[in-house]
């Protein structure tokens, strides 16, 4: 409510004594937000931190540097609740677990899918067990699975090796798979597209995304075909797949036995989506191409000193695509670059690759900081 700058103090109603109903609606979770569209009944108790709602952001120099009427925007997905797009998947396929009556999951994870599953695997009262390749996790993502609570065990090996490991644990054992080959995560990771073509009106021209186990990329493909179906959007957009040179076996068309790349979130060298990807890619007359580390680090940086966007490397691979291949980007198009996983999960990428540095060794004296400053 709003005091008229009159109200005598004394009878000014306290901050909450006559607030009797909200005053906005509170987004429910995409679940509830998309219901008609994912497989849940009434039967399914919805295991939910309210994800998705993520902002689309416009990225004026972006746009800048492409030129010709193109607008660019960002999908800031690293903005859900475990700061990662996983927990679009991650709601789902752990609500579906708990209706099951599941009492343990288990995902292979190079470190936000482990930190999604941890905490709504938590949240639903189920343990979670998270294989990770050892020395390659992102400190804030291992953080956040410890505090969550699960059992993390870290491998000697690469995700490819994990995710063969949690494979065969879940045909053996009593946990469910969580990865993106359970099919739930996928049905909740579609609706990105979803809230995109809510928020523009229309499917963008080119939908530019990061690729590492290839799941995101199937899952927003299912979604922009499944909202123009229902008559949501007139179009569908290009997708445009960005993998890491050094973890692009989509592109060489061959697993990759020893992916390397700053961008440890798509150190993938087998993706078990990968036939699904190509269909996604060929029916929607797009592309893979490869982004060398260096490329993904100038986009990292460029996102953070000019846009006032933080988002984690892997996720700066979709916006290093975009520039690597602006010329083929058709005048006044729409694109937008998905983002996939905040900054904060990296803090260490953030500092190592910063071109800033922090001024040290100043005294404490005003003359000499204003000094440091340039005055
Ligand atoms: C920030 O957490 O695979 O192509 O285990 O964390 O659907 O695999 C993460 C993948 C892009 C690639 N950006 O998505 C994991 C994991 C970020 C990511 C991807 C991931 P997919």
């Amino acid at each position: 409510m709003v005091l008229s700058p009159s109200a005598p103090a004394a009878i000014a109603p306290s901050h909450t004594e006559n607030r009797v109903t909200p005053t906005k609606v509170q987004w429910r979770g995409l679940i509830e937000e998309y219901r008609s569209f994912l497989p849940v009944s009434d039967a399914t108790p919805i295991v939910t931190l309210r994800e998705g709602n993520t902002p689309l952001i416009p990225t004026p120099s972006l746009a800048q540097q492409i030129g010709r009427g193109v607008k660019v925007y960002v999908k800031y997905d690293g903005l859900n609740p475990t700061g990662s797009f996983k927990d679009r998947g991650m709601t789902l396929a752990i609500s579906k677990a708990k209706e099951a009556g599941d009492k343990a999951v288990i995902c292979a994870s190079t470190g936000n899918t482990s930190a999604s599953a941890s905490a709504y695997a938590r949240r639903a009262g189920i343990n979670a067990y998270v294989i990770v390749p050892d020395g390659y996790v992102a400190l804030g993502k291992l953080a956040q699975a410890l505090l969550y609570g699960a059992e993390v065990i870290a491998i000697d090996g690469n995700f490819d090796d994990c995710l063969k490991i949690v494979r065969q644990m879940s045909d053996e054992y009593p946990v469910t798979l969580v990865n993106s080959l359970n099919p739930y995560r996928l049905q909740g990771q579609k609706t990105g597209a979803f809230e995109i073509v809510d928020d523009l009106g229309e499917a963008p021209d080119w939908l530019c995304i990061p690729v590492g186990n290839a799941g995101n990329i199937t899952a927003y493909w299912m979604g922009f075909c499944e909202y123009q179906q229902q008559g949501y959007s007139n179009r569908l957009p290009h997708m445009m797949g960005f993998q890491a040179a050094g973890a692009a076996p989509i592109i060489q068309g061959s697993p990759v036995k020893s992916p390397e790349t700053v961008a440890t979130a798509i150190r993938v060298g087998n993706p078990a989506s990968w036939e699904k990807a190509i269909a996604a890619q060929e029916a929607s007359q797009g592309q893979f191409n490869p982004v060398t580390d260096d490329e993904i680090l100038e986009a990292y940086r460029l996102l953070a000193s000019h846009e006032g966007v933080f988002c984690e490397p892997a996720s700066a691979a979709s916006v290093a695509g975009l520039l690597k291949v602006k010329d083929q980007v058709p005048d006044n198009a729409t694109v937008v670059c998905v983002l996939t996983g905040h900054g904060l999960k990296d803090p260490d990428a953030a500092i190592k690759h910063s071109h800033n540095a922090i001024h040290t060794g100043v005294g404490s004296d005003l003359a000499e900081v204003a000094k440091v400053m340039g005055f």
